[in-house]
């Protein structure tokens, strides 16, 4: 493959506020590695909550103003008028998710010749509208500075989503056995069992999901991170706590908490499981590529504004599902958001076309380009040579 980089020197810094949990730092993380091994761009990464990233990357101290892990140089920001030590510039800068740029940074940028390319990342969403917005350029109404919106997308026309290039050699390679062994702390379980991941918020639908999973006829074992649902395994199993190393069952439903992992790590959850619920927008991507079918718990918006990008989003992964599949997706992932209960065995039913639209899915994804280079090859076309 060839890089599509305009400089393999190029300086570029991304900014990102952590708004809550750990998609903003976890989509910029991700990003910024990605332009640096695979484009040879020079990442500086603006982070204001350093906790938050360390639980991503445990060699990120979140005592240090500056430092680097894994080629990138992490800058702890203390918005808003941090920028730095120095008022360095660099040819690309990128505003995650609309946070706001330091006054005296965006000024050092409209001093600078040339002017950096200015991006502003938005977040993913699978609707149509997005790529009548993907790449638009919008002036500054003070500075003589030109921001365009990369949206990241689901569909033509869109920036596409982040896809490393060595992802699908790392998956082939993937070690199921050793990985029950060194993470659960036993075998793998047999082709009877269904494994589940369980990566989601506080949903009010695990109960009656939990309760179909311990009355049913077949095994499920469930691998559940610790985090903001262990909560509600802790009162179903009737425990005080389901932290990381604990397991219990019920009925047919065993249960194994798993502690975080670092980022790179993820992925192995999702291909250790034969069907991944999982959140917000990087573990939502990351299901895509697992190649396993899937449930989203999209992170609620006021004023229901999550739930056009929920039926965007089914729309694109079971559009060539025959009428039934569909359905019972679609209703189950709507009850995981809020709207009716869950339906476990109608989910089930569909199984094998699931996980054969599953690969289709990924394989369609995978050509609208993946979201690094479309804004490395962006970046190309609006260099000032
Ligand atoms: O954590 P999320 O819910 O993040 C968000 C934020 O809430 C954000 O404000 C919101 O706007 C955005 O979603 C849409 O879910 P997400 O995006 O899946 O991020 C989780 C990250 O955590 C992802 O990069 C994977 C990573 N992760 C690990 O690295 N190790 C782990 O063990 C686990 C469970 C997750």
């Amino acid at each position: 493959m060839t890089t599509l980089s305009a400089d393999p020197e190029l300086a570029c810094d991304i900014f990102c506020a952590v708004v809550d949990n750990f998609g903003d730092i976890g989509v910029c993380w991700r990003l910024a590695r990605q332009l640096h091994t695979e484009h040879g761009w020079r990442v500086r990464l603006f982070v204001d909550d350093l906790k938050v990233f360390h639980a991503l990357c445990p060699e990120v101290d979140a005592t240090l103003p500056r430092q680097d892990a894994m080629g990138i140089t992490i800058e702890h920001w203390h918005e808003p008028a941090h920028a730095g030590d120095t008022l360095a510039i660099a040819d690309v800068v990128i505003e995650a998710f609309a946070c706001e740029l330091p006054h005296a940074y965006i000024a050092a940028m409209a001093r600078r010749e040339p002017k950096p390319v200015w991006i502003n990342l938005e977040y993913l969403s699978g609707e149509d509208w997005v790529a009548d917005f993907h790449m638009r350029p919008s002036p500054h109404p003070r500075y003589p500075l030109d921001k365009s919106f990369f949206f990241p997308g689901l569909g033509k026309g869109t920036g596409g989503v982040l896809k490393e290039r060595d992802l699908d050699a790392r998956r082939e390679r993937f070690d199921a056995n050793a990985w029950w062994r060194e993470r659960v702390g036993i075998e793998r379980p047999g082709a009877e069992s269904t494994v589940v991941s369980l990566f989601a918020y506080e949903n009010p639908a695990v109960d009656a999901l939990l309760a179909q999973w311990r009355d049913g006829d077949a095994p499920v074992v469930l691998l559940v991170p610790e985090g903001r649902i262990s909560g509600a395994l802790a009162r179903f199993f009737g425990v005080s706590k389901f932290a990381a190393g604990m397991s219990a069952h019920a009925g047919a439903l065993r249960a194994h908490a798993l502690g975080f992992v670092e980022q790179p790590r993820f992925d192995e959850l999702l291909w250790a499981a034969d069907i991944n619920f999982v959140r917000g927008e990087d573990s939502f991507v990351r299901a895509q590529w697992a190649m396993k079918p899937f449930v989203w718990h999209i992170y609620p918006q006021a004023d229901d504004a999550h739930l056009p990008k929920l039926d965007a989003a089914l729309a694109h992964y079971t559009r060539t599902l025959g009428p039934s599949a569909r359905e019972a997706v679609a209703r189950f992932w709507h009850a995981w958001n809020g709207a009716g209960e869950p339906d476990w065995a109608a989910l089930q039913s569909h199984r094998l076309e699931l996980e054969r639209r599953a690969v289709k899915w990924a394989k369609e994804l995978a050509g609208i380009g993946d979201l690094a280079g479309n804004l490395v090859a962006h970046v190309a076309s609006r260099m000032v040579r």
